[in-house]
C-alpha cells in the first residue's frame, strides 16, 4: 500500500503532494514502481496535528481519489470521518483506512456496515493532540489485542461483516519505541486473531534511532531516511503473515519483499512460488 497524504503538514512528507496535480502524479508514480493499493489521506495524524474541517478534508482527498480511481488505481481513503468515506467511496474508493477503528466518528461503522466496504480498524486510543499521553500499557501486545478485539465487536455489532474486517495494531499511535519494537516482536500474535493484518511503519520515529544505546537526547534521523529501516520491518511484517504494508517509498519494500519471495521459493515453498502478487513477480 503506497502512502499519498493531502496534507500540508504530515511528519513524513508534510506538504510535498498538497496540491492535487501532485498528490495525483505522485500515486501513478506509486503504482509505476508497484504499489497494489493506494492510500489517500487528507488529515494529518502527526502527534500535536490540529484537525482540518470537514470540508477542507474533502476538497483535499475527493479530485485525487476519483483522478486515481478513475485511472484504475485501488484505492482506500485514509478518514476517520463518515461523510468523507462516503463520498470517497462515491468517488471510486473501494476501502476505508480509519485510524480510530471507528472510534472517531460514531456514524462511521454505520455507514462502513452499509457500504459492504473492506473497514481497517487500527488500534487508536486517542486523537493526536493527546495520543502520546495515552502510550500506558501492562503488557502492549496483549493490551493491543484485547482492544482490537473490543474494536471488532463493537463493529459487528453494528452490522459490519466480520469478512470486511482488517486489523492494524497502530504502529506509533499512543505507543513509544519500546511499545513500538515489542508490537513488531509480538505481531504474529495480532496475526493469529484471524483477521488481514495491516502494518504501518513507514518512517516512523522509532525507526529513526535504531542504535539501542542511544539516548532520547540524540535526534532521531530524518523521516526520508527511514526507507531501509521501513523495508526491514516491511520485511518482517510479512513473515509474520502481514495482509499489507502502508509505506512512503515503494521500490524499496518491494526489493525487500521481492527478496523474501525468491527464498521461499528457493525454498520450494508453494505459496511463495505465487509471489507477492500472483503471477506478477516471477
Ligand atoms: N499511519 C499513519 C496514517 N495512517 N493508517 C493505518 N492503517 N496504519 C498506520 O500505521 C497509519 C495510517 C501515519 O503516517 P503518515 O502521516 O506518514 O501517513
Amino acid at each position: 500500500m503506497g502512502v499519498v497524504n493531502v496534507t500540508p503538514d504530515s511528519f513524513s512528507d508534510g506538504g510535498r503532494w498538497f496540491e492535487p496535480a501532485a498528490a495525483i502524479e505522485h500515486g501513478v508514480l506509486l503504482l509505476e514502481q508497484g504499489a497494489d493499493l493506494l492510500d489517500i489521506g487528507g488529515e494529518s495524524t502527526r502527534p500535536g496535528a490540529e484537525r482540518p474541517s470537514v470540508e477542507e478534508e474533502l476538497d483535499r482527498v475527493l479530485p485525487v481519489v476519483r483522478e486515481l480511481a478513475g485511472q484504475g488505481a485501488r484505492i482506500s481513503v485514509d478518514t476517520m470521518r463518515s461523510r468523507v468515506a462516503a463520498e470517497a467511496l462515491e468517488a471510486g474508493a473501494q476501502l476505508i483506512n480509519d485510524v480510530s477503528g471507528g472510534l472517531a466518528d460514531p456514524q462511521m461503522a454505520t455507514l462502513a456496515a452499509a457500504s459492504g466496504a473492506p473497514f481497517v480498524a487500527m488500534h487508536w486510543r486517542a486523537h493526536s493532540d493527546r495520543m502520546d499521553r495515552e502510550a500506558r500499557y501492562d503488557d502492549v501486545v496483549t493490551d493491543v489485542i484485547s482492544e482490537l478485539e473490543h474494536r471488532v465487536a463493537g463493529l459487528v455489532a453494528a452490522g459490519v461483516e466480520r469478512e470486511a474486517i482488517i486489523l492494524d495494531p497502530g504502529f506509533g499511535f499512543s505507543k513509544d519505541a519500546d511499545h513500538n519494537w515489542q508490537l513488531l516482536a509480538g505481531l504474529a500474535q495480532v496475526i493469529d486473531l484471524g483477521y488481514p493484518v495491516l502494518v504501518g511503519t513507514s518512517r516512523k520515529r522509532f525507526l529513526g534511532r535504531l542504535d539501542p544505546d542511544a539516548g532520547l537526547d540524540v535526534e532521531p534521523t530524518p523521516p526520508a531516511s527511514r526507507d531501509s529501516a521501513t523495508a526491514a520491518t516491511s520485511l518482517l511484517a510479512a513473515q509474520a503473515g502481514a495482509w499489507a504494508v502502508r509505506v512512503h517509498d515503494v521500490p524499496s519494500t518491494r526489493d525487500a519483499l521481492a527478496v523474501w519471495h525468491r527464498v521461499r521459493v528457493a525454498a520450494g515453498d508453494a505459496a511463495g512460488a505465487r509471489g507477492p502478487r500472483d503471477g506478477k513477480t516471477t
